[in-house]
């Protein structure tokens, strides 16, 4: 009896090897197999593949070729194919190293998720070239705008102190197709390019390189001027370009296979090339030939824009479009999703394109800056479809995003697409358990923008909790659910950035600060007033329409044909303007933001109904996170509502619960980034 039950312990115990915290993201699989696992050549890339699949692979023989064939050389650098049976033995071919790499993840993906079944047959290859994530973490270990932790890169004990998360990170990466990371803030710290640190950040790629994730940095456009000691950062003076030069040769000593540079400039109060009356392209261009001989690059975002009288969502076209054609071919320009800036529905950037001579590159942001920070559970990979999905109509109808991007409709020397990370020293790397699947999602897609969000959902959910269907479709019915849930209750039928000043984080319509900059004041974008409410984009107010190509612009500019979850985006609709549903706009906000409310709910109602299937820790933490969420959709309802009021004058449909707050009451919240993070923000 006794032994029966010290032998009943120790399998618990077993079983219970890992907490279930969250730290093992989706790699959770039992590592004691013993697969035989043959490979044709030695890597440090192909000894990872290799071991992944000797400890995990639970199926007959693994054959790792590099192949110089025909066929193999189609795959490119990143591709594979699986061919075999699991029963009898697996054959994974590449052209290179990563291919292998990436194939053993396959394979082991196809293990977990339970979807190997009989021969297999598989071809592969990545849609874009370079997948990477873009940390906005600082030298002092803060994130701009990081919702779990610190910075993973643990500068001050660089380069001597690895962290076995780097590792652990690369793995992760490198398993979902990552292949790179830009490790600092794009509102660049000089310092990154000292000597000092250039060791710390060699380190870092050291560790990177065996999962085929490359380095980039962010740069300060400044930095021969504050770190060099020039009189100035001119991009045409010969001793700037000569430091450029310099600088990028002693990066490349120390880091091979260094990816290139991430640039803002002339945006939000950072330098660049305008300071000295240049252009974006003779900034781009003078670091895109120190690069050059290296084979380096440089991503420069389009996040440009000033606070004149022009609509801030036009500036970024208005800027870059007379430039199309005058970047050299190791410039790609990074492009927000939308034109203002991530918000929880925006259409796409009408830059997408419209540069028809220069590289375009996407960039969506992971971090929930606009998303209920990692309170929220928001699964975005919707988001990232919608815009990824979306028809730009340049030169006729098919030229989606993703094709404009991907190099399909036009051969590019560099394809990309960029993340902006969500990942901190929280245990569970991103702060929210759900989280994880926007990292994850990021990856997929930029592996393959053609997987369905369900599908990604799946997987992950698979991997991540548990593979029983009572589990994984009511969980993936709730995550698919999530977008549209806080689109309502925060800004639904084109409403956008009224967020609080700063912190962006909860409602804060009524927004503005005499003296400020009017394009960061919520007033700007949603301006109610009597007659109604809507930023007015037609060619009667900003004519931010004519952006776009026909018959978009046409579509967009038409009050009665817009898509009526743009409808407030591109117009100043009256209180009273007839919805499709036959309700007035005022009636269907009110519904609009009840809705949300009631899904928000919905999320909680789904989540407890599975606790049984999965671990107390995680049931609990996300129990806990969805409790503030359903209460942050009654805020976000209320405030918005009685504020709006101010302007309709018109009563709340009597069947919509009743607002719980007082508007009086909302106005005086305040609270700071921190104050959210620490959960001790008040709403009375
Ligand atoms: O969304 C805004 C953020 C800034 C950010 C900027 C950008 C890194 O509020 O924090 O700065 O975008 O993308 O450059």
């Amino acid at each position: 009896m006794k032994k029966q039950l010290l032998t009943l312990l120790f399998s618990a115990c077993l079983i219970n090897a890992y907490a279930e915290d969250g730290s093992r993201l989706w790699l959770r699989a039992d590592t004691t197999a013993q697969a035989t696992v043959t490979a044709n050549r030695q890597s440090p890339v192909i000894a990872v593949a290799v071991k992944e699949l000797q400890t995990q692979w639970r199926g007959a023989p693994v054959q790792l070729l590099i192949a110089g064939t025909k066929a193999a050389q189609t795959l490119g650098s990143d591709g594979y194919t699986i061919a075999g049976n699991p029963q009898t033995g697996v054959t994974l071919t590449a052209a290179a190293e990563q291919g292998l790499l990436y194939g053993a993840y396959h394979l082991l993906r196809l293990q977990e998720t339970g979807a190997l079944a009989g021969n297999i047959n598989i071809t592969e290859k990545p849609g874009y070239e370079r997948r990477i994530l873009n940390h906005w973490d600082n030298l002092d270990r803060s994130i701009e705008r990081g919702y779990a932790g610190r910075s993973l890169w643990e500068w001050e004990k660089l380069p001597d102190t690895l962290s076995p998360r780097y590792r652990e990170y690369a793995r992760a990466n490198a398993s979902i197709g990552i292949n790179g990371s830009v490790l600092n803030n794009v509102n660049a710290n000089p310092q990154i390019l000292s000597g000092e640190y250039l060791a710390k950040v060699k380190a870092i790629a050291d560790v990177f390189r065996p999962y085929g994730i490359k380095v980039y940095l962010s740069v300060n456009f400044a930095s021969p001027k504050t770190l060099g000691g020039l009189p100035d950062a001119d991009p045409l003076n010969r001793e700037v370009i000569q430091w450029w030069k310099n600088k990028v040769k002693e990066i490349y000593a120390l880091i091979p296979d260094f990816g290139g540079f991430l640039v803002k400039a002339n945006s939000e109060g950072q330098s660049g090339p305008q300071d000295y009356g240049r252009t974006h392209a003779d900034g781009a261009n003078m670091l895109a030939d120190a690069l050059k001989p290296y084979k380096g690059i440089v991503m420069w975002r389009a996040f440009v824009y000033s606070p004149t009288s022009e609509d801030r969502a036009k500036q970024a076209y208005q800027e870059f479009v007379p430039l199309d054609g005058q970047f050299r071919d190791n410039v790609i320009i990074q492009i927000k999703n939308g034109p203002v800036d991530f918000q929880p529905r925006e259409p796409f950037s009408p830059l997408f394109g419209a540069l028809q001579h220069t590289q375009e590159m996407i960039e969506f942001q992971i971090t929930q800056e606009y998303l209920g920070f990692s309170n929220h559970l928001v699964y975005l990979a919707p988001l990232f479809k919608e815009t990824l999905d979306s028809d730009t109509y340049a030169g006729g109808q098919g030229a989606t995003v993703a094709k404009i991007t991907n190099g399909a409709l036009r051969p590019a020397k560099v394809t990309a697409i960029a993340g902006v990370a969500n990942t901190g020293d929280s245990v569970n790397w991103c702060g929210h358990h759900f989280a994880q699947a926007n990292w994850y999602a990021f990856g997929r897609l930029a592996w393959n923008s053609e997987l369905s969000a369900e599908q990604i959902a799946e997987e992950w959910l698979k991997m991540t909790f548990t593979a029983d269907e009572n589990f994984v479709r009511p969980a993936a019915d709730l995550m698919l659910a999530s977008r549209e849930a806080c689109v309502n209750y925060m800004m639904p039928l084109g409403l956008h950035h009224i967020f609080s000043f700063n912190a962006h984080y909860g409602p804060q319509p009524w927004g503005y600060f005499p003296g400020g900059r009017m394009d960061w004041m919520p007033v700007y974008y949603h301006k109610a007033d009597s007659a109604g409410v809507g930023f007015d984009r037609s060619k009667t107010g900003s004519n931010a329409v004519s952006q776009y190509f026909q018959p978009l612009g046409d579509l967009y500019g038409d009050i009665d044909r817009c898509p009526e979850n743009l409808l407030l985006w591109f117009h100043h609709a009256a209180w009273t303007h007839k919805m499709k549903s036959g309700n007035s706009l005022w009636d269907e906000l009110c519904y609009r933001y009840d809705s949300g409310v009631r899904q928000a709910r919905d999320l909680q109602k789904a989540w407890d109904r599975l606790e049984r299937h999965i671990d107390a820790e995680r049931f609990d933490q996300v129990q806990a996170k969805l409790q503030i969420q359903a209460k942050d959709a009654v805020w976000w309802k209320d405030a918005c509502l009685l504020y709006f009021q101010t302007f309709s004058k018109m009563p709340i449909p009597y069947e919509i619960e009743r607002p719980v707050h007082r508007l009086d009451d909302l106005y005086k919240v305040w609270f700071r980034q921190e104050d959210v993070l620490n959960n001790n923000y008040c709403i009375k």
